[in-house]
This record gives C-alpha cells, sequence and structure tokens, in this order.
C-alpha cells in the first residue's frame, strides 16, 4: 500500500467549543459523544482538519454529500455572489431566475420526461413531496381509491411522517405512533446466506420482487397508489439490489397503474457512475426525490422530480387556482439554487459523474480485501459505494464496528461511517487511487485489532 500521500497545507484557524450542552445533535449518542467529542472545524478536498489539527481523510463525502470534495471556491464564489445580489426570494407567486435556470439545469440531467422540479430543502421533505404528488396525482385523475404506499422494510426515506411511515428502520418508527395509515412495506432484499461477498449487483434475489405481487394480491392492486424505494438503500448498511430486481419492480407496477418512486437521496449525483442510479440501471421512476449531492453539501436542498404526464394531470381546472397545496418558504431559495447551478458546472467540468465508473473496480477490488479479516462477514459495494459488515459481539450490536469508527477518527486520521456493525464508505467522487488505498489499509489494521 502507498504512503499516505502530503496533506493540503492551508486550513482556517478552528474555535475552541466551550460549551456543548445546549446543542441536541442529531441520530448521536448525546452524552456519549459529549463525553469525548469529534470536532471538524475546516475542510479542503478530500480532508476535514479536526480542533487538534489532525487533517483527516473523508471516506463518507460528510454525509454522503460532499461528491466534489470539500470547499469548492466555484460553489463558494456563487454563493457569496449571490447572498450579496438576492438572498432571499419568495418562490411562491413570485419568481427569481436561479430556480428556473436550475429546474432546467437538472431536468436535462435526469431521465426520460422527469422534467418536473419541485425544490425542498432536504431529503426528507423531497420524499416527502414525491409522496404527496403521488398521491395527489391520483386525486387529480379521479382515482380516489388509490391511496396506499407502499415502502421496503429497512428503507430510509428521512424523517418526516411520511418518509418514516414508508421507511423500514424500526429504530427511526417506533417511537413515533401513529404513523400514516394504509401503508405496507416489501421485504428487503438483504439475504448473506445467498450473496455474501457479491461484486457489484448480487446475484440472487429477483423474485423479493415479486413480494409487491403478494401487497397486490392482499390489498387489491387498485388501492395502491405509489411504491418507494432507494435503487441502493444507504443508511441502513448498504443493500444493493439484485440483478433485474428493479426492472421486475417497475414491470409489476406498470401492469398495476402504481407510480413507481426512487429515493435517490444519496445514490443521485454521480455516486454510481451517473448522474442518477435510474440511468445505470435502465429503470426510470415516475418521480425521484433527491438532495445531498445536489449542492455539493455546501447548502441545504432537495429536488423532486416528475415525469411530464404527471405535471400535466395537475395542470386542469382553472388557470387562477392553485394546483398543488404544497411548498415549502424556502423553495428554490437563491443562495441554495447558485449553490447547486455552481455545483452541476463543477460536476460538469471535472466529468465527476463518470468517475464512480472509472474508479468502480479498483475500489471493488480494494474493498474485496478485507475479505478474510477478523469479523468480517460481508462485503458489498457498487460505484464508489461500500458496505463492510461486522460480526456483532454478542448483546451488545453495534460497539464493534462503532469501536473501529473510534480508531479510525482518532487514531488513523480516517473518517468512515457505521450503522450497527456496518461500515459505510461513500467518498466523494475526487478520490485518488491512493487514497483509496489508504482508506482500506487503515481499515484492515484496525479490524484485526479490534475483537
Ligand atoms: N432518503 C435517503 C435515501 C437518505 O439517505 C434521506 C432520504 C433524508 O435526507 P435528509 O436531507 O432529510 O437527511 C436520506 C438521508 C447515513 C446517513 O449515515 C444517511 C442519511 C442521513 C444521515 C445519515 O447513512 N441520508
Amino acid at each position: 500500500m502507498n504512503a499516505p500521500e502530503s496533506l493540503p497545507g492551508q486550513f482556517f484557524s478552528n474555535e475552541v467549543i466551550e460549551n456543548l450542552d445546549n446543542f441536541w445533535m442529531p441520530f448521536t449518542a448525546n452524552r456519549q459523544y459529549k463525553a469525548k467529542p469529534k470536532v471538524l472545524v475546516s475542510a479542503e478536498g478530500m480532508y476535514y482538519q479536526s480542533d487538534d489539527g489532525r487533517k483527516i481523510l473523508d471516506g463518507t463525502a460528510g454525509l454522503w454529500c460532499c461528491n466534489a470534495g470539500h470547499s469548492r471556491c466555484e460553489i463558494t464564489a456563487a454563493v457569496t455572489q449571490q447572498i450579496a445580489q438576492l438572498d432571499y426570494a419568495p418562490t411562491f407567486q413570485l419568481g427569481h431566475p436561479l430556480a428556473f435556470q436550475l429546474a432546467e439545469r437538472l431536468s436535462s440531467l435526469a431521465p426520460a420526461d422527469l422534467n418536473k422540479v419541485f425544490f425542498t430543502n432536504s431529503g426528507s421533505e423531497a420524499v416527502d413531496t414525491a409522496l404527496k404528488i403521488a398521491l395527489a396525482y391520483h386525486q387529480a385523475n379521479g382515482d380516489h381509491n388509490r391511496t396506499r404506499l407502499i415502502g421496503r422494510e429497512k428503507g430510509y426515506h428521512g424523517v418526516g411522517f411520511g418518509g418514516i411511515s414508508v421507511g423500514g428502520i424500526s429504530n427511526n418508527r417506533k417511537a413515533f405512533i401513529p404513523q400514516l395509515p394504509g401503508v405496507d412495506h416489501l421485504r428487503h432484499t438483504l439475504d448473506l446466506e445467498r450473496n455474501a461477498f457479491s461484486r457489484g449487483l448480487t446475484q440472487y434475489g429477483v423474485e423479493f420482487a415479486d413480494d409487491l405481487e403478494r401487497l397486490c394480491q392482499l390489498h387489491d392492486p387498485s388501492t395502491i397508489a405509489a411504491v418507494i424505494v432507494e435503487p441502493i438503500a444507504g443508511s441502513v448498511g448498504v443493500i444493493i439490489p439484485p440483478q433485474g430486481y428493479l426492472k421486475r419492480l417497475r414491470e409489476i407496477c406498470d401492469r398495476h397503474g402504481i407510480l413507481l418512486i426512487f429515493d435517490e437521496v444519496i445514490t443521485g449525483y454521480g455516486r454510481v457512475g451517473k448522474a442518477f442510479a435510474s440511468q445505470r440501471y435502465d429503470v426510470i421512476p415516475d418521480i425521484m426525490a433527491t438532495a445531498k449531492g445536489i449542492t455539493n453539501g455546501a447548502i441545504p436542498m432537495g429536488a423532486t422530480f416528475a415525469k411530464d404526464f404527471i405535471y400535466n394531470t395537475f395542470m386542469q381546472g382553472p388557470e387562477h387556482t392553485i394546483e398543488f397545496f404544497h411548498g415549502f418558504t424556502f423553495s428554490g431559495h437563491p443562495v441554495a439554487a447558485a449553490a447547486a447551478l455552481a455545483t452541476m458546472d463543477v460536476y460538469d467540468k471535472e466529468n465527476l459523474f463518470e468517475k464512480a465508473i472509472e474508479l468502480e473496480s479498483y475500489w471493488e477490488d480494494a474493498a474485496h480485501s478485507l475479505k478474510g479479516v477478523g469479523n468480517v462477514i460481508d462485503i458489498r459495494n457498487y460505484g464508489l459505494i461500500a458496505g463492510i459488515e461486522l460480526s456483532s459481539r454478542k448483546g451488545e450490536p453495534g460497539t464493534r464496528a462503532y469501536d473501529v469508527f473510534n480508531q479510525c477518527f482518532f487514531e488513523e486520521d480516517l473518517l468512515i461511517r457505521t450503522t450497527g456493525d456496518i461500515i459505510a464508505l461513500s467518498p466523494p467522487l475526487i478520490i485518488q487511487k491512493n487514497q483509496i488505498d489508504r482508506i482500506f489499509d487503515i481499515l484492515t489494521r484496525v479490524i484485526k485489532t479490534i475483537n
């Protein structure tokens, strides 16, 4: 393996945190964190800098969002200029140029006729927007019985009530009752017995898609409005679809008049070697939720795409009536739109959407070099994503991977992400081969030492 390359020089100075008490941290064990905080103070390219001055290699693109690497000056410049020119403008019954320009730019990236773009501020809002578009579409179409939503076990669709209802992660659901009625879930597709250590798409499991037929029979397909899935499940610990699975879901939806929604919040904007995973898989949804990489993580934003026929169905009735009673104060925020347009320029100029395919086999070989190490029970990969599953300690699920995370952060200057006992990796798309080597070199060493 290569030695760590020289690290970038100029970072900004940091501020000391004097009081940790008042920030109620999201998806964090607050007391554990506050006893030994990990603090990031600046970032550039492939690296964060911690408050104790260490340069930390980013194996996760922040949280799957900084696809072009950190603190890109083109994005900073666009944001700075925009905030000085037009800090905020409503998009309810008003408009500003950048929101329209961005919608046009995004629709040209999206497959088929996913041409209509509804702006949100997060992935959760993009998902709830997608669900609402699906429900309202059927109502506008006079199909008043189509009110059911189908998600999938282990699915993550953000934290809104719509998203957790169709989501399938028990911890994200169980304290928040009631949720949306009329929701059911497909079986998940993780199958270690048949598919452990698969490279790329898994070989077995296309028949998991037939579970949708089971739900159609159970509920009557004419009551089902939409099915929502992540093309690749990220948050739950990287679940790669079986070959042919998404295509079969599409066929079953078509057979029964059900809308198919892809949640591309992590797979969108180049993570798997095309702008969107639907293009890599050649399976086109009717509605698509995106966020994260849309602004390279620099400014919060999400975007939900709908096919023309859906939008057109709403555009009936008197022209002075609002067609879709939905929207956010910050839908299409000018500063976020400026960030997104600059981000698309960077992706374009550097051909970043192709990078994940270029690097895929190198990344795959490096990830699978961990086979046989310590407690590794599965390795999964696709595009620039990898999931490394460790066996759990008896009665203490999640602690082994958490120890790996801590050791990587504090002793090896590497940022990884863990969920349960699964390590999820999703580096910025600008990663170099020697940095890939370094990630898996460190992980091999650390996993070997953690019992
Ligand atoms: N859908 C998917 C598929 C996601 O991965 C969301 C929706 C929600 O997006 P917002 O912007 O509302 O957070 C996500 C978010 C992780 C991790 O560790 C993943 C997410 C968020 C936080 C952590 O994998 N994904």
